[in-house]
């Protein structure tokens, strides 16, 4: 793996790091506590091309390659979590498995809407009874003419409420036309929000990632034709989990400039705050708690990198997308709590940011698969052995 940033890699860190130190630390704090990220972000993303990052320039993307999408992803999880989410789910999770499993048409239809920030996508997988075990979702399609009619719900949709689109899978039966309540049984379709029974509601009251638009969705008789169908009968459940293998890379990413955001603020403060006569950066535990912090940090990026490398190289990924989303996201945990600790008193009231750097981790070793699932992902990889 070649450690060198082009100058490509150069430029869009540059880039994305100052629409992050403009645009996002400003204003964090404040959508963190009015639980609303301004919504004209999103077409912002879209114009500085954040929303297009390594889809093809004939659909609008903004090209480059998986390294460039991972330091656009560090670097807007730096300022704002809530914010790297809405590209992580509306270009990770919606665009690019459209660019992979879509119909010409399909591709022609959303990409250069999503891509330019004018439609935003979100994912709809989990619901109320099936988080980890999204292979048994109950979400149903029923075949209606030359459509489809789903029925189901969703819950902890980031984008729900504001989607233009949501990639919903629903239980259809598999491939022979077979009745099945497992993975096989699944497919997916890209449903117009604006579809009549189609309804999204956003949950309020979360720990962390307030100024985020997290729905449930709920999809009664809604009807689509079999052109809204991703891929094929039988399918969903693959696109789905090809797809989060990729989404935990920016996960992970996102977690790495979280991590940043904590060794950044408490070694401002370190060196600021001066206690017993001197600054508490003098003491030994105090440094060893930036040192855990800049560990991890470094140990969290090298891994990312190493996903986007195996992805550039055509590699299998899906192992070490799990590693760093595992790592990254306890680290990012870790991080935020030491960050709380240098801070002390300081850290426990929101005028310093990094009670929100914890609150906004927490949810990282829950979304895209929780810890737990990541360490029985690399079980079975380890011993070929299925633990659920
Ligand atoms: N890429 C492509 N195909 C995959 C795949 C992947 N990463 N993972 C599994 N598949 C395929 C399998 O090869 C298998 O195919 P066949 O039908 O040809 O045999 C099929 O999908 C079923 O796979 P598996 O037996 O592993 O399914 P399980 O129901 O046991 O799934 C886990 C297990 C737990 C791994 C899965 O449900 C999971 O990842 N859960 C977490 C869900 C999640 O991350 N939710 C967050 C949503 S976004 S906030």
């Amino acid at each position: 793996m070649d450690l060198t940033l082009t100058d490509e890699h150069e430029a869009i860190r540059a880039l994305a790091a100052d629409f992050t130190d403009r645009e996002l630390i400003p204003n964090a704090a404040a959508w963190d506590r009015a639980e609303a990220v301004d919504r004209g972000i999103v077409k912002r993303l879209g114009d500085l091309g954040f929303l297009g990052m390594t889809i093809p320039e004939e659909y609008g993307g903004s090209a480059g390659d998986h390294l460039a999408y991972c330091l656009v992803m560090e670097e807007l999880g730096r300022g704002d979590t809530a914010v790297r989410g809405i590209v992580s789910v509306s270009l990770g999770l919606v665009t690019k498995p459209l660019l992979a499993y879509g119909t010409e048409e399909q591709k022609r239809h959303w990409i250069p809407k999503l891509t330019a920030g004018d439609a935003l996508g979100c994912f709809g997988l989990t619901e109320p009874g099936n988080g980890s075990d999204a292979g048994h979702l109950k979400t149903k399609a029923v075949k209606d003419g030359d459509g489809w009619r789903v029925t189901g719900s969703k819950i902890f949709i980031t984008n729900g409420t504001w989607a233009d689109v949501a990639l919903v899978f629903a239980r259809t039966g598999n491939k022979d036309g077979q009745p099945d309540d497992g993975p096989r049984g699944i497919t997916a379709f890209l449903v117009p929000t604006d579809t009549p029974g189609f309804q999204a509601r956003e949950i309020k009251g979360k720990l962390g990632l307030r100024g985020q638009a997290t729905a449930e969705l709920v999809l009664e008789d809604v009807r689509v034709p079999d052109e809204a169908r991703l891929g094929e009968i039988g399918q969903g459940f693959k696109i789905a989990m090809s797809t989060l293998d990729k989404g935990r890379m920016s996960v992970a990413a996102g977690c790495v400039g979280l991590i940043q955001a904590c060794l950044n603020a408490s070694v401002d403060y370190a060196t600021q705050r001066d206690q017993f006569g001197k600054s508490i950066a003098h003491y030994q535990l105090v440094q060893e708690m930036l040192a855990d912090i800049s560990v991890d940090l470094d140990a969290g990026r090298l891994l990312v990198w190493r996903v986007a490398d195996l992805i550039e190289g055509g590699q299998p990924y899906a192992t070490a997308a799990s590693t760093a989303k595992l790592f990254c996201s306890e680290a990012a945990v870790r991080a935020a709590n030491n960050a709380i600790q240098v801070f002390g008193g300081y850290g426990y009231i929101d005028e310093y940011p990094v009670g929100k750097y914890l609150r906004d981790a927490r949810v990282l070793t829950l979304y895209e698969g929780t810890s737990q699932i990541q360490k029985l992902l690399l079980g079975r990889a380890l011993t070929g052995v299925s633990a659920f």
